[in-house]
């Protein structure tokens, strides 16, 4: 036998129970929450896909690192320890962290978005454009073609197109770019990885123009991975130094830490310009905490410090990358129609070719997931048309051509076991698509919908007939 498995780089320590449902109490609840997997109670849930974000476990060293806590006010020995990590595994020179990716969205568009500004990016992540926007700015989205088509198969989906960055500079004049955020992976179109030739083509292009590139660098990391195991060039190096190169191109990133660092909350803002480093410390004490904190106690500093370097271990990505593939590679072989090449951090289900009866205006992904929830616990997120919303301007919805439920994966947390029966689930809803009926709104926030809107069913009284 030549084929040896890997398995997860640990052991369990310690257990959480998960509460069984029947379908009833979960008709009951899924009509409660507004049929919004968002506002489900999670002692309703049994298997918990609705994010990767802040729901990984932490590693025995990470919570000995949470009881080294230093909690001064000012200048606690994690927060070295954090810069320096991140300092080495990443290579930027100034740190502010953040109580979590989106804080760090905010000052850097603050501080370098003035109104009327063009904002390029490899597709548009929900809290990312918000911030661009609410200072002014507008998105554009230069991500090659083939990331809006779920079926192209290409290994880097996430590449941004340089033509298009080309006739964007030339259109909007590049002194209107104060930047372009650099994804990597690319949530929205299903975690799927940049290769690191693109990072140095687009990093050429927006330096010949003066203009800054700044990644989203929440699952950077995974996105190493992938240029490891299929860029020419880097099936030898480390993550640790594939992940240098690609900060290399960049000249700072926001950070996400509750998906690749491995913790329950964090987040960072680097920088490697003196000056922007300067006015988002003075930034961060208006909306964060003091610069040595950002909103975070000591100990979580601390277990992101830790997480980072557990990140970067090959046996780690191997893992989590394989679970991912584990699950997607079920439903395929189930015909399941998903985003392929499967990405990082979940499966992405078509939602649209899975329901194909029911149309764009009654949110099929919306719809499934709330289906998925009813048929088995298992909590899914839509990443289409409602995580879309509106365009602020005209205050019609966005349709994006990627129409998708996501089944994320924790870091750590699910076995195999669990992926069967997610798995398993799924399959039978898709036997059974006719059963499901379409969503229509019944409240809408004026921001970030998805988190807090409310649905019901456009007939009937259930999402998923008996
Ligand atoms: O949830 P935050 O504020 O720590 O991070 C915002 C954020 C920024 N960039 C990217 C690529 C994200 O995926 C991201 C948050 N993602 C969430 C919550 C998710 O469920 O995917």
């Amino acid at each position: 036998m030549n084929k040896r498995s890997w398995a997860e780089p640990y052991k369990i320590k310690m257990v959480e129970h998960l509460r069984v449902t029947t379908k009833a109490d979960r008709e009951k609840a899924a009509a409660e929450a507004g049929y919004n997997t968002f506002l489900l109670k999670s002692d309703d849930v049994y298997i918990d896909l609705l994010t990767d974000s802040g729901t990984s476990a932490m590693s025995d060293r990470q919570w000995a690192g949470m009881m080294i806590g230093d909690e001064a006010y000012a200048g606690s020995q994690n927060f070295y320890h954090l810069e320096q990590t991140i300092r080495e595994c990443y290579g930027y020179k100034h740190v502010i962290p953040t109580h979590q990716g989106r804080g760090a969205e905010h000052i850097l568009s603050k501080l370098c978005i003035k109104d009327g500004d063009t904002v390029p990016g490899n597709m548009y992540f929900t809290t990312t454009r918000l911030h661009q926007e609410l200072v002014g700015g507008q998105f554009a989205d230069v991500i090659i073609d083939q990331a809006h088509d779920p079926d192209s198969e290409l290994p880097f989906k996430g590449n941004v197109d340089l033509n298009k960055l080309a006739r964007l500079i030339e259109q909007v004049g590049p002194q209107r770019i104060p930047y372009l955020a650099l994804h990597a992976t690319v949530n929205m179109a299903g975690g799927q990885p940049i290769s690191m030739a693109n990072a140095r083509d687009v990093s050429a292009m927006c330096r010949k123009f003066g203009i800054k590139v700044f990644m989203d660098a929440t699952r950077a990391v995974e996105n190493c991975y992938f240029i490891k195991k299929r860029e020419a060039g880097y099936a030898d190096r480390s993550l640790q130094e594939i992940l240098r190169e690609l900060c290399a191109y960049t000249d700072g990133c926001t950070m996400s830490g509750k998906k690749d660092c491995l913790v329950n909350i964090g987040g960072f803002l680097a920088l490697n310009d003196d000056d922007l480093a300067d006015a988002a410390r003075n930034m961060v004490v208006v909306y964060e905490g003091l610069h040595t904190y950002g909103g975070l106690a000591g100990r979580d500093m601390e277990a992101m410090a830790v997480g980072i370097r557990e990140s970067l271990q090959f046996d780690h990505m191997r893992a989590r990358i394989g679970q991912v593939e584990y699950l997607g590679e079920l439903l395929r072989k189930g015909d399941v129609p998903i985003v392929r090449p499967i990405g990082g951090h979940g499966v992405f289900l078509n939602a649209a070719r899975f329901l194909p009866h029911i149309p764009c205006e009654q949110f099929p992904a919306q719809t499934l997931a709330a289906a998925l929830y009813v048929d088995s616990g298992v909590r899914a997120m839509e990443r289409g048309a409602v995580s879309a919303g509106r365009d602020p301007k005209t205050g019609k919805n966005h349709f994006p051509e990627l129409e998708l439920v996501r089944l994320t994966i924790p870091r750590r947390v699910y076995t195999q076991a669990h992926m069967d029966v997610t798995a398993e689930s799924v399959i039978e809803l898709h036997g059974n698509r006719d059963k499901i009926v379409g969503l229509r709104i019944t409240y809408e926030p004026k921001h970030l919908r998805f988190f807090q809107a409310r649905f019901e069913p456009v007939e009937g009284s259930k999402v998923l007939r008996d």
